[in-house]
């Protein structure tokens, strides 16, 4: 039994301060039962808690870490842009630096606008969706997470989906009302909400592949279904690229699956661990984004030097030929080597990965929407994720996320997961 007093005393005394002692639910580990790990640092795949113990981290802040925690090269990055100063609340040139990129990147994007976060990319792309069409519906779909701006909060995944929440109290009925959900892979229930709404549904958002429900890929024709039936009810399309920007390939799930959407949010990579998030898309519709419009969206920290320094850093990174195709390998190696591992233990498997990101369902599959996923055994999964943590691999708290990899997880990281899953899958099964 690993030792992790320090954790528990800190955790302790921080839920005498913090609702739930922490910053963001789904850390609060309410799913799978025991006590969060409290950080003490990170490095590469690496992540060390107050004890001293050392996880191999499937996290990686949830997707900033792509190449791997604290890389040299941003941090130097870092230390160089920290002397010019934090936050200069004024145009700056990294901003250019990091558009350029964006729009050079990611099909859909002809325009951006730096915020924050990814929930304040996603409620500034539906204020922008609302304001460009002059219609008030969206459709999202059941176990989709897009941030916690009201809106959004209607059959959400991620912390909702893992803390079995009925959605949100405090967001109004009218609110919600305005947001249509059908589940994921279902095109016949889409085509009936726009039948149903003729003329009032501004436009669809989705996570081109779902990370917030588990890890949930479109089915054949799926994405290019929905493409067809927004441009035919005069509908905007939202690809929400917060988790596979940048991760699903170099122009994000847009590119690697050929969809061009209409209006795409970012965030977690793009800001290379610090907090930014982004909007862009088509110029027509981001001219309307105050001041080049009347559609207002603000942020005091919006664009500042050490995020967009951190961000450029680890785009420049990811940009080297090789990147994808590594990433690729550890991650199909890795979830190929899960699934084996879990029917030698004769426990039903269902799951698979997508670039950089993997994901796993305890339930015979397949798993095509959120419905299909709460099928999973999420006791057996708390089991699991507590086995694992006490052979140092720090896996999400939760069914109902997906996983993620980096550059710096080597093969001997891979074959040491594995190799601690085919312990655990014994032990739990
Ligand atoms: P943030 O506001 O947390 O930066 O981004 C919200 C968001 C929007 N869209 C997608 C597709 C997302 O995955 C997210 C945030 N993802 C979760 C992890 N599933 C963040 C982790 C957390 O909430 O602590």
């Amino acid at each position: 039994m690993h030792n992790t007093t320090r954790s528990q005393d800190l955790f302790s005394a921080a839920q005498k301060l913090m609702p739930g002692g922490v910053s963001s639910p789904v850390r609060a580990f309410r799913s799978v039962g025991g006590q969060p790990i409290v950080f003490d640092r990170v490095k590469g795949a690496y992540a060390w808690d107050v004890d001293g113990n050392r996880y191999i981290d499937y996290i990686g802040s949830w997707g900033p870490a792509i190449c791997g925690h604290a890389h040299p090269e941003v941090i130097a990055a870092l230390h160089e842009a920290l002397d010019k100063g934090t936050s200069f609340g004024a145009p700056c040139a990294l901003e250019n630096t990091l558009a350029e990129m964006v729009i050079e990147a990611v099909p859909s994007v002809e325009m951006v606008r730096f915020v924050n976060s990814g929930t304040e990319a996603c409620m500034s792309v539906l204020r922008l969706m609302r304001a460009f069409t002059g219609r008030e519906k969206i459709i999202k779909f059941e176990g989709c997470y897009h941030g916690h701006a009201d809106m959004f909060l209607v059959k959400a995944g991620s912390g909702v989906a893992t803390l079995g929440l009925p959605d949100s109290p405090g967001v109004p009925r009218t609110t919600a009302a305005s947001t249509l959900t059908a589940p994921y892979n279902d095109l016949e229930a889409v085509k009936t909400l726009f039948a149903e709404n003729p003329g009032e549904i501004a436009g669809v958002i989705l996570e081109p592949v779902v990370g917030n429900a588990g890890f949930i890929t479109p089915e054949p024709g799926f994405l290019e279904g929905i493409r067809e039936l927004t441009k035919e009810n005069d509908a905007l399309l939202v690809f929400d690229e917060v988790m596979t920007g940048f991760r699903i390939s170099y122009g994000g799930a847009q590119a690697r699956f050929g969809i061009t959407p209409d209006l795409t949010t970012m965030g977690k990579v793009i800001g290379g661990g610090l907090p930014v998030g982004a909007y862009g898309g088509r110029a027509d519709i981001m001219g309307m984004v105050a001041p080049a419009g009347p559609m207002y969206q603000a942020g005091t920290l919006s664009g500042n030097p050490l995020a967009m320094t951190a961000g450029i850093k680890t785009l420049e990174l990811l940009k080297q030929p090789g990147t994808y195709e590594r990433l690729e390998a550890i991650t199909k190696r890795l979830s190929d080597g899960i699934q084996e591992a879990a029917r030698s233990a004769g426990l039903p498997i269902t799951g698979g990965s997508i670039s950089a990101m993997f994901g796993f369902f305890l339930c015979e599959g397949p798993v095509r929407n959120f419905e299909e996923a709460k099928a999973a055994d999420t006791v057996r999964f708390g089991k699991l994720h507590r086995a694992m943590l006490e052979r140092g691999v720090y896996l999400a708290p939760s069914a109902f996320e997906a996983g993620f990899t980096s550059l710096a997880h080597s093969e001997a990281d891979i074959d040491a997961t594995i190799a601690a899953f085919r312990e655990c899958f014994a032990l739990v099964a």
